[in-house]
């Protein structure tokens, strides 16, 4: 049986969410992040990175979203969960790359440093963040989801970025239309809303 160790709210929801959607048998277990639960013996030895998500399989342990989405996606493929065309494959594989590589860290930087950034360093993180989003407004994000009119598991990666980004005031309904749309979407699926509850957090 597939388990997924999360840490409540942060980026593994992505990975749940796909879980949920895909209608997996799973178990899950939640580590805390800000009691050090990432750095325990017991965690270290299933994922020696000490971050969530890790998905423990019968095989052994998946690390990192973009892996874990894809993987799913091909363990349930009657859930639809990533494009099977090879060129759109591709498209989806880039565009959870980018959350991964580019705006995942950044928002990560601007939101979670410690000690807080500051002053001018606050600032330009902020207008980083600012400039990342606005390129999945512009760029990327069709409408309603990702690819259009169908959920894949890339939609449930975005969300945790827009998640965090309405949180903190970032996603200004009138400078980022899609974005603000398209969480709501989001958070309103049922899958969505089960794995939040799971999670104990709520829509944002
Ligand atoms: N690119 C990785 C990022 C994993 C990651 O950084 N997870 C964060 C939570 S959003 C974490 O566990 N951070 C704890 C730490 O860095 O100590 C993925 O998508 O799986």
């Amino acid at each position: 049986m597939l388990k997924l160790y999360y840490s409540p709210g942060a980026c593994a929801l992505a990975s749940h969410i796909a879980l949920e959607e895909a209608g997996a048998a799973y178990d899950s277990q939640a580590i805390d992040l800000r009691k050090g639960e990432l750095k325990t013996p017991e965690y270290l030895a299933i994922n020696p990175a000490g971050v969530t998500p890790a998905l423990q399989t019968d095989r052994g342990v998946v690390t990192q979203n973009a892996a874990i989405l894809a993987y799913v996606a091909e363990l349930y493929p009657q859930a639809n969960l990533a494009p099977t065309d090879p060129f759109e494959r591709a498209r989806f594989n880039a565009f959870n790359g980018f959350l991964a590589s580019s705006l995942h860290p950044a928002i990560g930087r601007l939101l979670f440093s410690r000690p807080p950034l500051e002053g001018q360093a606050r600032d330009d993180a902020r207008d980083l963040v600012l400039s990342k989003l606005q390129l999945v407004e512009d760029t990327m994000l069709q409408g309603p989801f990702v690819f259009g009119e169908g959920f894949t598991g890339a939609d449930g990666y975005l969300s945790v970025f827009s998640r965090w980004s309405r949180q903190a005031q970032l996603l200004d309904p009138e400078r980022f239309p899609k974005l603000n749309a398209h969480l709501d979407v989001i958070q309103s699926r049922d899958a969505v809303r089960r794995v939040l509850q799971a999670e104990g957090i709520s829509p944002v």
